[in-house]
């Protein structure tokens, strides 16, 4: 059954064995601290590389910032210390705009005890043309401190736009594999294993190896930390959006745990018990992820040149873009009672944590029913804005 799948078998086992010891108390901690780690959970990038390369351009890409906020850039050397900028909506992530290396007397050691090396996740290296070998220096030191690096070699469209002036018979894919191998013999070449290399241009979001970089990242992330780097890319691709909901959706059964546990007594005119706070600031948690909030729409309104209202326009769901309360929320609760019942029972005869809930475990066929429907949608109307805001304006 459809419900049962949604549900992680490691974590189930843990939870339903408080239950079993007659603890659903313990199972209800546990799943509250999941939550709380993963809304604290810090996440701090360093953005380091020679002065020039475009560090603080490639901050302001990552976080889609807005001029006010975003890091400044310049063709003279503009930043002189750490500084970090945090993400839009998730203050937690935190990109750190190092001081650019390879000043005459560069010490690699001595940079990264200056920059507090130890605070961050792992460090992103930003090259162009030759490798200098201050890069080298920096990288054996950061594998010394058992940190991760990713190399990414900038201003690729540049470098098309000259090669291309430059050969006669030219062929980009011929190029972009000369520039990685000369990366790769690079660190190669000073003993340096696996090197993450990424060729990419921060004015060229949808080319080269920028998709690949994000993916590559959140991949090798551990648990809570790649989740909290998912949730706080830009809604830009189909891939981004998919992940995020499959995330989300795995995350559905201790949302709807915590809701129906947390209710005592039930909803009048609803039947059923649950807490609807947490069900709507859920709710809001969706359309801010996938962009669907005011702000967001605005800001994206601001980049496509496509209009607040046309981007409205395409959502479907009245629920995704109107205010989130909790007589929405029973609304839409109440629509999907068809076959409640039936699958409760199922669930209360598989898993006994559900039979000790509130109203034995309707209620948590419900609400989870309810938050499963409003993430689809909520996706799927990011999907159709997505498509809405790269066409071109009229
Ligand atoms: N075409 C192109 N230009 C870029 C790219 N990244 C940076 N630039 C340009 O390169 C110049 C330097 O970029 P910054 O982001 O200021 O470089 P930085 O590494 O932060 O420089 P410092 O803070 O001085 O060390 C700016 O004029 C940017 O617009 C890129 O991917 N493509
Ligand atoms: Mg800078």
């Amino acid at each position: 059954m459809a419900l049962r799948e949604e549900i992680d078998e490691a974590e189930v086992r843990e939870i339903t064995s408080y239950i079993q010891d007659g603890d659903l108390s313990s199972a209800i901690e546990r799943i509250k601290k999941y939550f709380e780690i993963l809304e604290n959970a810090p996440l701090n990038i360093a953005v380091t590389g020679e002065s020039g390369t475009g560090k603080s351009t490639f901050i302001n890409t990552f976080l889609d910032l807005s001029e006010k906020d975003a890091a400044k850039t310049g063709v003279v050397e503009t930043t002189m210390k750490p500084t970090p900028y945090s993400h839009p909506k998730y203050n937690n992530v935190k990109y750190w705009d190092l001081p650019g290396v390879g000043t005459p007397n560069f010490k690699a050691e001595e940079y990264l005890q200056k920059v507090h090396f130890d605070k961050y996740d792992f460090f992103i290296i930003i090259g162009t043309d030759r490798f200098k070998e201050s890069t080298i220096q920096l990288v054996e030191a950061i594998q010394d401190m058992n940190k991760k690096f990713y190399y990414v070699r900038s201003k690729i469209e540049q470098v098309m736009y000259s090669e291309q002036k430059r050969r006669k018979s030219f062929q980009e894919e011929t190029v972009l594999k000369e520039i990685r191998e000369d990366c790769l013999q690079n660190f190669s070449k000073e003993n340096i294993d696996n090197p993450r290399v990424f060729l990419l241009d921060c004015f060229e979001k949808s080319k080269y190896d920028y998709k690949l970089l994000q993916e590559t990242i959140e991949k090798e992330l551990p648990g809570y930390k790649r989740f909290v780097f998912l949730m706080s890319l830009k809604n830009s691709s189909l891939s981004v959006l998919q992940k995020k909901t499959e995330a989300l959706r795995q995350q559905i059964w201790k949302k709807a745990t915590l809701s129906c546990a947390a209710a005592a007594l039930p909803i009048p005119g609803l039947g059923i018990a649950c807490d609807l706070t947490i069900l709507v600031k859920t709710m809001k948690e969706y359309q801010t992820v996938f962009g669907l909030d005011e702000g967001s729409l605005n800001k994206l309104s601001h980049f496509s040149g496509i209009s607040t209202s046309e981007l409205k326009s395409v959502i479907k769901s009245p629920q995704v873009i109107g205010e989130l309360n909790k007589e929405i929320v029973i609304k839409m609760i109440s629509k999907g009672t068809m076959g409640a019942v039936m699958v409760a029972e199922h669930l209360k005869s598989n898993i006994p944590l559900f039979g000790s809930l509130a109203a034995g475990g309707i209620s948590y066929v419900l609400t989870s029913r309810m938050l499963r429907g409003f993430l689809f949608e909520s996706a799927e109307d990011a999907q159709r804005v997505l498509i809405k805001a790269s066409e071109d304006p009229v």
